[in-house]
């Protein structure tokens, strides 16, 4: 049996090369030898305010991105998370059996917390919704960055906690991190995760940013006061960069050392920058060309939840029953 395998983004800003790094390549990669689900988490994504035209837009163009980088949706199943009801309902069904404190001990909710005036109570059940994302199809692997790994961590102890109160019910899913490329670091800021969310023009690089875009970005990355690359040696900032390269050229690090040892700091960003760009140049020719087919992306979308409603409708169906409560069918 195929292993299955279960991941999301959010809709909430623009695709970066963190997100493709740390998840998509990964994703694109598993699909032929696991059965895939990747989802577009809008309901994660109102756990901040999101402008609601610029939402529906997003999940959009997070859809066809998804494809564009190499999600076959003949093979691998795109779904929206709002659109399998059983989503919402799992949530609180483990809402209730998540204790309060495991929530408050979250990194991602006390920095985004923190950044809120107010924070709405969906920012601290978030990893709860991301249990029931992925406990809902029994996913077995979960391809994700490393900032997601307290979250999974989060999601096996209240698989586990469920399964002890109510009777073996869910699979047990493990984490996956890609061996390069888990924790991408902002341009501006090498000491800081890039994110969608981030302020600042040279934080991220989207996966939609014209070459000559990227190249800015890149030239005026953040390193330190050497004037080359020392491998002994390495700033946060150039690491950063590497790593970028890295992940996009596949290279080993013996190829790496070999290449980059010694080389000057404005060398390393050329090369990195061009790197990016033509990586990024077929995903963008992909994108534009299923972006003008119209209805193209929202039959991906149709299908993609009507292929796993059934299975999402099995699961809750089974924990209510485990629960007591009265099922559906
Ligand atoms: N900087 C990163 N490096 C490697 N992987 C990353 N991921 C996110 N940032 C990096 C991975 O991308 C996937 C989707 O992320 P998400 O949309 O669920 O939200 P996030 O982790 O909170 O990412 P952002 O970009 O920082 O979004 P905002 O600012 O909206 O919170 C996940 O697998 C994540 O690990």
């Amino acid at each position: 049996m195929k292993k299955r395998v279960l991941s999301g983004v959010q809709p909430s800003g623009d695709l970066h090369i963190g997100n493709y790094l740390g998840a998509l390549k990964n994703w694109v990669r598993m699909q032929h030898d696991c059965e895939s689900i990747f989802c577009i988490v809008d309901l994660h994504a109102i756990t901040v305010y999101q402008r609601p035209e610029e939402l529906r837009a997003k999940i959009t163009e997070l859809a066809a991105l998804f494809v564009a980088a190499g999600i076959d949706p003949k093979v691998s199943t795109i779904v929206v998370q709002s659109m399998v009801h059983g989503h919402a309902e799992l949530a609180w069904l483990l809402t209730c059996v998540t204790p309060v404190g495991w929530l408050q001990r979250m990194t991602q909710y006390k920095a985004k917390s923190d950044s809120q005036g107010t924070a709405g109570d969906g920012l601290l059940q978030y990893p709860v919704l991301m249990a029931a994302d992925i406990l809902i199809y029994q996913a077995h692997v979960v391809p994700v960055g490393e900032d997601q790994s307290q979250h999974l961590e989060l999601t096996r102890d209240i698989a586990q906690r469920f399964n002890s109160l109510y009777g073996e019910t869910f699979v047990m899913p493990e984490t996956s991190l890609p061996a390069v490329g888990a924790r991408v670091m902002g341009l501006d800021d090498p000491e800081k995760k890039m994110s969608k969310s981030a302020a600042g023009a040279g934080h991220a690089i989207a996966l939609l940013d014209p070459p000559e875009v990227i190249r800015r970005k890149i030239m005026r990355a953040t390193t330190d006061s050497l004037p080359a690359v020392d491998f002994e040696n390495l700033g946060a900032g150039v690491r950063n960069l590497l790593t970028i390269f890295q992940a996009f050229s596949d290279w080993s690090d013996d190829r790496m050392q070999r290449h980059f040892s010694g080389m000057r700091y404005g060398d390393l960003k050329k090369q990195a920058a061009e790197m990016v760009a033509s990586s990024l140049d077929p995903i963008q020719r992909r994108y534009r060309e299923l972006m003008s087919e119209p209805g193209a992306v929202d039959r991906i979308l149709a299908e993609g939840c009507q292929r796993v409603a059934p299975i999402a409708d099995a699961t809750v169906n089974l924990v209510k029953q485990r629960m007591g409560l009265y099922t559906r069918s």
